[in-house]
């Protein structure tokens, strides 16, 4: 299995995420990027290939053209305004209110905000580019005749929605795989979200639409981020009703539970013959990630891999979440072994 990953990752290193009442060092760090990079070397992984630069085309079909602006220019906005610290969003559209675009910077950044932790500096739009890079590249190397593909994304995405950022993401990485899949040929795409946390982001990109089957695993919304989406009522709009399924869990979940909804998941996903599967990969349903309540060990990570890899389905596996960094690494190699070894 080829990995696709950036050195650019590194462009995206905020000193500070709001948590707690506190702004503290960022779970979503980058040495996470680099202990996946050493488990991925001692399990005899070939080394990390750089990505194809990024086809902006396939980004523009699951991202608004004004949201794309807007992470494009934030900085220099930012900086312009005479800020000195990182751009972070301090007031949001709430209930009641216009939904229009300001042209203050700080206007932007809660008009574009999904949720409030995750800041901004002079080079995250490299990163984030350059982590859709690594997502593109894995999709288009599936379509052309990899069987699977890990992409090591960082920033993650899966929180990224249509035209909002947050949850430490900014461009959706398993939305743009699974449209680079259906720009090169495919008809159906799915997508699997493992990452403990509900992919809103990409169940919003993809509400509406039946060409992309979105199957989350997460924390139940009602006690766990991003709160505001990720129940099992919400199976889809429109042409997308029936397309999206959530499988929300309580606090202390194990595999036992877990793998029930795996199972599931994977079964409808068998139904909707997909012809190639989008893994959006977060190792944070871990027993000891300090933000997650899930009760999953290293070892359920390697049998979780194993159940994927017996769909026998051409596969893009995207790095989303896991914070338990001396950890991550075994645990994401886990599951791409087991993948292989089914
Ligand atoms: C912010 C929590 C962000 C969760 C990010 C994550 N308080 N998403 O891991 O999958
Ligand atoms: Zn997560």
């Amino acid at each position: 299995m080829k990995t696709i990953a950036s050195t650019d990752h590194i462009l995206h290193f905020p000193r500070a995420e709001l948590s707690g009442g506190q702004l503290i060092r960022p779970y979503e760090c980058p040495e996470r990027w680099d202990y996946i990079v050493s488990a991925l070397a001692e399990g005899g992984f070939s080394a990390p290939q750089a990505p194809d630069v990024l086809d902006m085309s396939t980004v523009a079909r699951v991202h608004g053209a004004d949201y794309l602006q807007f992470l494009a220019s934030a900085w220099s906005l930012w900086e312009a305004e005479g800020y000195t610290g990182e751009a972070l969003p301090t007031v949001v559209p709430a209930r009641r209110t216009q939904q229009r675009e300001p042209e203050h910077i700080d206007g932007k950044l809660g008009y574009f905000a999904g949720a409030t932790e995750t800041a901004i500096t002079a080079t995250t739009w490299q990163a984030a580019q350059s982590s859709a890079a690594c997502a593109q590249t894995a999709a288009r190397l599936l379509a052309t005749g990899e069987t699977s593909v890990f992409s090591l994304c960082r920033p993650p995405g899966h929180h990224a929605g249509h035209d909002l950022f947050g949850g430490y993401c900014f461009l959706n990485n398993a939305a743009i795989a699974a449209q680079q899949l259906l720009d090169s040929g495919a008809t159906r795409v799915a997508i699997l979200d493992i990452d403990f946390h509900h992919g809103n982001g990409t169940q919003d990109i993809f509400y509406e639409r039946n060409d992309v089957l979105f199957v989350s695993l997460h924390g139940n919304p009602g006690h766990a981020f991003p709160y505001f989406l990720g129940y099992a009522d919400e199976t889809g709009q429109g042409n997308g009703e029936g397309y999206n399924i959530n499988h929300p869990m309580l606090p202390g979940t194990t595999y036992d539970a877990w793998s029930d909804a795996l199972h599931d998941s994977l079964q409808r996903i068998g139904e909707y013959l997909p012809d190639a599967l989008v893994v959006s990969l977060g190792v944070d349903a871990f027993e000891r990630d300090p933000i997650s309540f899930f009760k999953l060990s290293s070892d359920d990570f390697m049998r979780c891999g194993q159940r994927i890899g017996q769909q026998s389905l051409p596969t893009v596996f995207v790095m989303e979440g896991g914070y338990a960094v001396e950890e991550i690494g075994i645990n994401t190699r886990n599951v791409l072994s087991g993948f292989l070894n089914p």
